[in-house]
């Protein structure tokens, strides 16, 4: 990430903030200030009006009816897949599996692999994962035989390279990476670990979920295997995401779920699966989601993802000078230039539990515990922590909220 000078206006974030309803609102008596993004970001107005308009003109079963409607609701669902296949670059759209979210596309690929995996062989795993790129594999190996092995982390919250050389070798199979981590912000290099990976014949998924709200990767360049986006990360609706993964390993893998839609055909003798994308679509999916995926990144889109990242790093380096001025606090993780716009803190002696509550009654909202990444907290040994986590439609006036509301915080729990 580059160093911007805080005082340059890079975005006209006021008109931006009238897109999103919910930042209008008050909570506890106190104007919203929202900074739990890397949980979840707030929905602009045009995802929503797309939600609505698919419902009150679009609604029908996809890929199935012969009727107007359905074709209707189909060419939407598959206009958005390519919007998505666009902002990703992947090659071709039978690449992107439109999924319930990132902890779903990782299980598909996990299922998947089970049937390949033996006894000797390693997957390697980084140690700031979310638990749901850790716990899939962990099933895997139990199921397998396979062994999980662990790229370290440094007290600087960036991955141990030189160990992640030696744990190479020909017995890796896959290796399992997040693109940014969502505990701690840190972006990973991924060109380095896709490279040395595909050099010992191991296929790489990156867990591109924190990645998504921030930059916009270019699957081709960065010749990943597999990369997973949940849509309520980047303006968009919960329950969808993406799975995408290189149309010949897709090719390999069996389904998922079996059912209705993803099938050539079907006799109780035997049923031969469609083709992609629809080999891994089982059911009736979320058809307003997966287009108002496609809307929320075309919104995103028209702002820049450029300009997004020159933002938000304004934030970020704003915020830390602020907090590093409080006695007792303790940020965790990289520098600014090395991570995404995350500040995951403590303050000595008090726990983060009882900091999270008092600015939610000051109407800061910021997320508090293990954020489901326990082997961070493990290795910092701490139980958890507070963690800010800003959006394009932030601001440096609640960047200044928050730390009178910590400050306060602080003198009412010291
Ligand atoms: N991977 C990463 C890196 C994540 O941050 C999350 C969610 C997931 C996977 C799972 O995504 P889901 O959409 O399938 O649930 N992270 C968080 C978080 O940091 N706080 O709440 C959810």
């Amino acid at each position: 990430m580059k160093m911007i000078n805080t005082s340059e206006q890079i975005l006209d974030v006021e008109k931006i903030r009238q897109d999103f309803p919910i930042l209008q609102r008050e909570i506890n008596g106190k104007p919203l200030v929202y900074f739990d993004n890397a949980a979840t970001s707030q929905t602009p107005k045009a995802v929503i009006d797309c939600i609505v308009d698919y419902y009150e003109n679009k609604n029908a079963n996809i890929h199935r009816g012969v009727h107007s409607l359905s074709q209707i609701a189909t060419d939407a669902y598959e206009n958005a897949r390519e919007t998505v296949r666009k902002h990703f670059n992947a090659k071709s759209a039978n690449e992107i599996i439109l999924t319930a979210g990132t902890t779903h596309s990782i299980n598909l690929v996990a299922n998947g692999y089970s049937h390949f995996l033996k006894s000797g062989d390693e997957i390697l795993v980084s140690a700031m994962e979310h638990h749901s790129n850790i716990v899939p594999w962990q099933m895997l190996c139990n199921k397998t035989g396979a062994t999980l092995k662990v790229i370290p982390m440094l007290n600087n919250g960036e991955l141990d390279l030189q160990v992640f050389d030696d744990l190479l070798s020909e017995r890796t199979k896959m290796v399992f990476v997040n693109h940014v981590s969502n505990a701690l912000g840190t972006i990973n290099p991924i060109e380095e670990i896709i490279n040395k990976s595909h050099k010992v014949g191991a296929k790489v998924l990156v867990d591109g979920a924190q990645a998504a709200p921030h930059l916009k990767a270019d699957v081709q360049a960065l010749d990943v295997d597999f990369y997973t986006v949940s849509a309520h990360k980047i303006c968009g609706p919960t329950g969808v995401g993406m799975l995408y993964g290189k149309e010949e390993l897709l090719n390999e893998l069996p389904p998922y779920q079996g059912g209705g839609e993803m099938i050539a055909e079907v006799s109780f003798e035997k049923t031969t699966y469609a083709g992609l994308p629809h080999k891994f679509e089982a059911g009736t999916p979320n058809i307003s989601g997966g287009i108002a995926f496609g809307a929320a990144l075309d919104y995103m889109n028209a702002i820049g993802f450029d300009k997004i990242a020159d933002y938000e790093m304004q934030l970020l380096v704003y915020a830390t000078k602020a907090l590093e001025e409080i006695e007792g606090v303790r940020i965790y993780g990289a520098k600014p230039e090395k991570k995404t716009a995350v500040l995951s803190f403590n303050i000595e002696g008090i726990h983060p539990y009882d900091i999270g509550t008092l600015l939610d009654k000051m109407g800061v909202a910021v997320r508090t515990g293990h954020h489901c990444a326990q082997p961070i907290m493990s290795f910092y040994k701490i139980p958890g922590t507070v963690r800010a986590s800003f959006s394009f439609y932030n601001t440096i006036s609640e960047i200044d909220v928050f730390i009178s509301a910590l400050k306060k915080a602080k003198s009412m729990l010291s």
